[in-house]
């Protein structure tokens, strides 16, 4: 085991007892080492994952796995550095989460982005008429969608077909749990870029940024 697995192991014995303070210790250690997202990546994400698998194999209850990504956002809600100050404004990109309630992955693509000084748009959680509607009238050119639970990716293809249908040429990039289990899913749901992680997120948007202008 690297000592990277075992410092997330350790964060995540620290949030399934609920200790807060001992989590919020090692996060600032982390970022002593790291920039900030990097410990996020780091600690939180493969911490979040393990407590994850330890629901699946019962040796963690519904309301550990819950307290402990509150504990998580609250963290990396304090940690993430706000936006930059020269904003990359145009083309308009926004950011959402399609009918699912697993809000921490978006919370930190979009801190990610922000910190990297594009300006988007924070829909939070939409269904997907709503989110074609949205994109629609703001005239929004990329669309983040970020969805962790099978059945929400798959109504990303309406959220295509709607956009087709009004047409719309805007660019999705599409991340979350079920993309990382199925590395074709991103093509099937016809989007046009995915990601495993914040750091792909923000090199996905750049290309599409630069298909855009070319
Ligand atoms: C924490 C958690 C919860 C918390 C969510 C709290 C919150 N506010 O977010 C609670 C307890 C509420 C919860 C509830 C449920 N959960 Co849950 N949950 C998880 C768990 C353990 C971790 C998710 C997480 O926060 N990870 C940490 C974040 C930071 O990672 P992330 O979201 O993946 O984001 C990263 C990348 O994916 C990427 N990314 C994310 N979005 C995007 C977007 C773009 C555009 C890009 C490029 C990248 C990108 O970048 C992020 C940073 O690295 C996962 C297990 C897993 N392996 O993912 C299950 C999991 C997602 N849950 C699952 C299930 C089934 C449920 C419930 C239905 C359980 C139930 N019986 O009630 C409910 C449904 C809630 C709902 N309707 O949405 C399943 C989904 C399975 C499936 N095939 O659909 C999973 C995979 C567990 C499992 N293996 O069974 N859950």
């Amino acid at each position: 085991m690297t000592a990277a697995d075992r410092s997330s192991e350790i964060f995540a014995d620290k949030l399934l007892v609920l200790d807060r303070i001992g989590a919020e210790q090692m996060l600032a250690e982390a970022r002593a080492q790291d920039a900030p997202l990097k410990a996020v990546e780091r600690l939180v994400v493969p911490a979040l994952e393990e407590i994850g698998r330890r629901w699946e194999q019962g040796s963690a209850a519904l309301a550990q796995v819950y307290m402990s990504s509150r504990i998580c956002e609250e963290l990396v809600d304090k940690l993430l550095p706000p936006s930059s100050p020269e904003r990359i404004l145009r083309p308009k990109i926004g950011i959402a989460l399609l009918d699912d309630y697993h809000a921490l992955g978006k919370t930190i693509v979009c801190a990610a982005l922000r910190a990297s000084g594009y300006e988007l748009c924070d829909y939070g959680r939409l269904t997907a008429p709503e989110l074609a509607e949205r994109i629609c009238r703001d005239e929004v050119k990329i669309v983040l969608i970020s969805t962790l639970m099978l059945h929400s990716a798959l109504q990303i293809k309406q959220v295509k077909i709607l956009l087709v249908a009004a047409g719309s040429a805007t660019k999705i990039i599409v991340g979350g749990a079920p993309f990382r289990f199925d590395p074709e899913l991103w093509r099937e749901v016809g989007a046009d870029a995915s990601g495993n992680n914040a750091a792909e997120a923000v090199r996905a948007v750049a290309r599409c940024m630069e298909e855009l202008t070319q």
